[in-house]
């Protein structure tokens, strides 16, 4: 008979003995990357078997910092005096670049700046686990992989594309990447050349980094000029009940007000969707518009747009 410890203490060698190139999912892994993507599958399994599981991560994502913090508190942590007096120098140092992406993708240089500085500092803080061993131990190991894997999916093809080195690359525990932590999908789908020299290097070519960032929230509709959201009050209680359901626009100006909400005057009739807001002794109710969404696009959190609006803010004086 074995016991509860021996167990234990079995499933975690083979656990920690396991390579991902001997991982349950390995060969579906495999065989879909061959079938979608005619991707050749001795290279797989050599990156596979060279991918490290990092119990930190798992740690880090069962963490739900986000999901349950305050904006009081959340705001404490990302519009600090030094992001804003950082971020101001950052705008200054690479005013060229900015000048000539705000032109040509039509997103608000203080915009592009505080996503960057809300992600990783100004490049601060680009995290500093090895992209595979991220995708690879979420892709998977994690639960609720799903993501993951599709990610680990499209790491493979961008190393391959670009002609990257897949140990080389560095990110989140999540796997998200550089100045403006893109994941693999991101980095396909939106990352620029800006400088032309036939890379796309959201590590280490800040004016990539930028012109990548402007370049997302082009392709998501960003509305240059047009308001991000506005404070508004309820006139009836019930309508509280309706905020944070959704981060998509939920209806027009007609619909918030039949639903008891005091629609502003000075913004055109639009669709919104309403979020709220807890400070220190008050909730706040926003109507967010499409700006705001694209915003979400990027992270899917109202903190977060909250966040990145308000040090925008900051940055424009
Ligand atoms: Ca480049």
């Amino acid at each position: 008979m074995i016991s509860v410890g021996m167990i234990a203490l079995w499933s975690s060698l083979t656990v920690s003995a396991v390579n991902y190139d001997e991982h349950p999912r390995t060969e579906q892994f495999i065989n879909e990357m061959v079938k979608e993507h005619q991707y050749d599958p001795k290279v797989i399994r050599d990156v596979l078997a060279k991918a490290e599981r990092k119990e930190s991560i798992l740690k880090a994502i069962a963490r739900p910092a986000e999901k349950t913090m305050t904006w009081h508190r959340y705001r404490q942590i990302f519009l600090t005096d030094k992001r804003i007096k950082k971020g101001k120098a950052f705008l200054i140092e690479h005013k060229d670049t900015f000048d000539v992406v705000e032109k040509k993708y039509g997103v608000p240089r203080e915009v592009i700046a505080a996503i960057i500085g809300v992600e990783t500092f100004y490049g601060g803080n680009m995290g500093s686990y090895r992209v595979i061993d991220a995708l690879a131990t979420l892709g998977f190991d994690y639960p609720k992989r799903s993501l993951f894997y599709r990610e680990l999916k499209n790491y493979f093809l961008m190393v391959r594309d670009n002609d990257l080195d897949p140990f080389a690359l560095k990110g989140s525990y999540a796997g998200a990447m550089g100045y403006g932590q893109f994941i693999p999908s991101s980095y396909i789908s939106y990352a620029v050349d800006y400088d032309g020299d036939g890379k796309k290097e959201l590590w280490s070519n800040i004016d990539d980094a930028i012109a990548s960032v402007a370049y997302y929230f082009k392709r998501y509709g960003w509305k240059n000029g047009e308001p991000l959201s506005s404070l508004v009050t309820l006139n009836d209680s019930d309508a509280a009940k309706l905020a944070d359901k959704t981060l998509s626009l939920k209806g027009d100006f007609d619909y918030w007000k039949s639903k008891g909400v005091n629609v502003p005057k000075d913004v055109n009739n639009q669709e919104a969707a309403l979020f709220s807001y807890q400070q220190k002794d008050k909730t706040e109710y926003w109507l967010g518009y499409k700006n705001f969404y694209v915003i979400t696009r990027y992270n899917r959190s109202r903190l977060y747009v909250r966040a990145v609006y308000e040090l925008s803010q900051e940055l424009k004086d």
